[in-house]
């Protein structure tokens, strides 16, 4: 090639490349409400006043602004180089529901069916393994399970200092989101039922976690009144990693039209941990009726539907033959509640919990096995 050829091909790929770099604009990165005339739950659903930021160098941080062109000329324009994408953030649910108060084990059909005792019988019951409980916190101090969470031996509590320097301040236990402070305490009963359905220390009460050696991260992204954003289950799921968790357990969705989770998720899947995500309680068909992130069916993500205790789908349960991969027992299922009670909860949110748990049981057996080779 002669050095003139070669100059021109320069200048061509030049041109281009300085052509793609045009191609975003504004509306490209930021389509906006745009986006949102999609469907009537993509409206619905989107927070006009927070916006998920999806950066250039893989970051996903949601900013607050008080409008949507106060927004664009104080972080897209300045920024435009930097951000690969921004989406409103959303509206996430957790089904609010009130708990039979129990504090005996009945309804504790759960493990029984899952046959978790032939497990636990061969010593595994998911020592070394940490499941991030990403939900509406959980109650701490409850007795069967202040001896099951993660403890970050580095962070000082309450001093309002990040001892360790992992950039959250006072995250012992976990970390709350929504208030953005160290100290997990629950909003709702939702996130204390979901974590003994894990872990519950059988020895200090009437609850059986299905997998009592595996350690819980507490995490909350709710507020008192049970409802929570998109953009802090994200910064949630970014904390996941910071502490090494191998398993997410998401027992929340509802999420009608969402890039930025789905980016999440697999961001969790490069630090090879499992995202286990329940299906919803619509009784609809997730093929027809798709929310997320139970529809995203990515390879390190379990959606879970749920079962009764006569072993039939439930009738609450959202279905599909192409994107529920495993259905669990949850009607009906016995937990622990805040302030040192045990109750009964229903919902898919239940059979998710029942399925990291098992993950937990099956991931230690997995490295006991590498062990012995
Ligand atoms: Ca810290
Ligand atoms: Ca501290």
């Amino acid at each position: 090639m002669d050095v003139s050829r070669a100059a021109i091909i320069c200048l061509i790929s030049v041109s281009l490349l300085a052509g793609c770099a045009e191609e975003k604009t504004e509306q490209s990165v930021f389509p906006g409400d745009s986006n949102l005339e999609k469907t009537s739950q993509c409206a619905s659903a989107a927070i006009k006043t927070r916006f998920i930021v999806q950066w250039e160098n893989g970051k996903i941080t949601t900013v607050t602004s008080e409008n949507v062109e106060r927004f664009k000329s104080t972080v897209l324009r300045p920024h435009l180089k930097d951000i690969a994408f921004v989406e409103y953030d959303q509206v996430v649910t957790i089904p609010t529901q009130s708990a039979v108060l129990t504090n005996s084990s009945d309804g504790s059909w759960g493990p029984a069916m899952m046959q978790a005792n032939e497990a636990w019988a061969i010593g595994e019951k998911g020592a070394g393994i940490k499941v991030a409980v990403i939900d509406s916190g959980l109650d701490t101090g409850h007795p069967q399970l202040e001896n099951q969470l993660d403890t970050n031996l580095g962070e000082v509590p309450s001093n309002g200092l990040d001892d360790d320097g992992n950039g959250y301040v006072d995250d012992v236990f976990g970390y709350d989101f929504f208030y953005d402070v160290g100290e997990v305490t629950p909003m709702t009963d939702h996130g204390t039922h979901v974590a003994g359905i894990v872990a519950a220390d059988s020895s200090k009460g009437p609850v059986q976690g299905i997998a009592p050696s595996a350690k819980l991260i507490a995490m909350n992204f709710m507020g008192d009144n049970g409802g929570g954003s998109l953009g802090d289950a994200i910064a949630a799921m970014d904390y996941a990693v910071v502490r090494g968790a191998n398993i997410v357990n998401a027992s929340w969705g509802g999420a009608p039209c969402n890039e930025s989770l789905k980016v999440a998720i697999k961001k969790l899947e490069t630090n090879g941990i499992l995202f286990v995500s329940a299906s919803g309680n619509s009784g609809l068909d997730l093929d027809t009726y798709p929310e997320y992130p139970a529809a995203y069916n990515l390879p390190n993500q379990i959606t879970v539907a749920a079962s009764t205790e006569s072993d039939r789908m439930a009738g609450f349960s959202n279905t599909s033959f192409s994107l529920v991969h495993v259905v669990a027992p949850g009607a009906g299922i016995n937990s622990t509640l805040p302030g040192n009670l045990a109750g009964l909860m229903s919902g898919t949110s239940m059979a998710t919990p029942m399925v990291s748990g098992a993950a937990a049981v099956v991931w230690d057996n997995i490295e006991s096995l590498q062990k012995e080779e």
